[in-house]
């Protein structure tokens, strides 16, 4: 049975939320990710596919929705421990829905906590959640302009991953548009190539998942 939690979000103080939650994290060593994206770039298919090709590593997940609880539901398949957020008309996770529903989750059995953020590349953006790092998706069937359309999404990312590359050609996808935009608005990364279907890149997220336990 899915943990369903309703939360309004108030932007006041946010900060001082973030802060609680990395010392919660800190105390765990979990290490904590915050997933942004367009709606249906493939944020929760990333993070079964990463929980069930990595038996060894302990995922929690908070999942932002909007409303209902389909993707805690694809999560709670896995095995692993979720938690649905219903944000009931906002378009963001705040540090303060995080900070409440952390103790639904037990820290001192978890590695990493995965917050798949509400389906936007706009509001998600200017909110810490107190997690350590922002991974942003861009599937390849929304285009490759959209980097500098939303360059808050991104020059805050600590990785970007394009996803969908299995179907880049069907939708005319141009990852030097991508890689190009991406040097303007954060030139310290580059953008990495996924498909959950194929496989290709996963390694090299699996990777630098790992890394940060190291
Ligand atoms: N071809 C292809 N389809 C994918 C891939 N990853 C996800 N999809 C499909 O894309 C659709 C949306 O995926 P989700 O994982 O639900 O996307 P999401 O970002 O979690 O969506 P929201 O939670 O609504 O924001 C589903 O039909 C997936 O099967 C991929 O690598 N390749
Ligand atoms: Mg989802």
């Amino acid at each position: 049975m899915v943990d369903i939690v309703v939360m309004r979000a108030i932007s006041s103080d946010n900060e001082a939320h973030a802060k609680e939650v990395r010392k919660a994290l800190d105390r765990n060593k979990v290490a904590g990710l915050n997933l942004i994206s367009s709606p249906g770039s493939g944020k929760t298919t990333l993070l079964v596919k990463t929980i069930q090709d990595n038996p060894g590593l302990k995922f929690g997940v908070i999942e932002g929705d909007v409303y209902t609880s389909r993707d805690a539901e694809r999560i709670e398949k896995t095995g692993a421990p979720s938690v649905q957020l219903n944000t009931e008309g906002s378009c963001h996770l705040t540090a303060s829905m995080i900070e409440t529903v952390l103790p639904k989750l037990d820290l001192t059995k978890l590695d990493y906590l995965m917050v798949e953020n509400i389906g936007n590349l706009i509001c998600p953006s200017a909110f810490s959640l107190g997690v350590h790092k922002r991974v942003v998706l861009l599937s390849t069937a929304e285009g490759s302009d959209k980097v500098l359309k939303y360059p808050q999404a991104f020059n805050t990312a600590d990785v970007v991953l394009i996803t969908k590359m299995d179907i880049a050609d069907v939708v005319d996808f141009d990852v030097k548009i991508v890689e190009d935009d991406l040097k303007a608005v954060n030139p310290k990364i580059e953008p990495w190539r996924v498909s959950a279907v194929t496989g290709e890149g996963l390694d090299r997220w699996y990777d630098w998942l790992k890394g940060l336990h190291a």
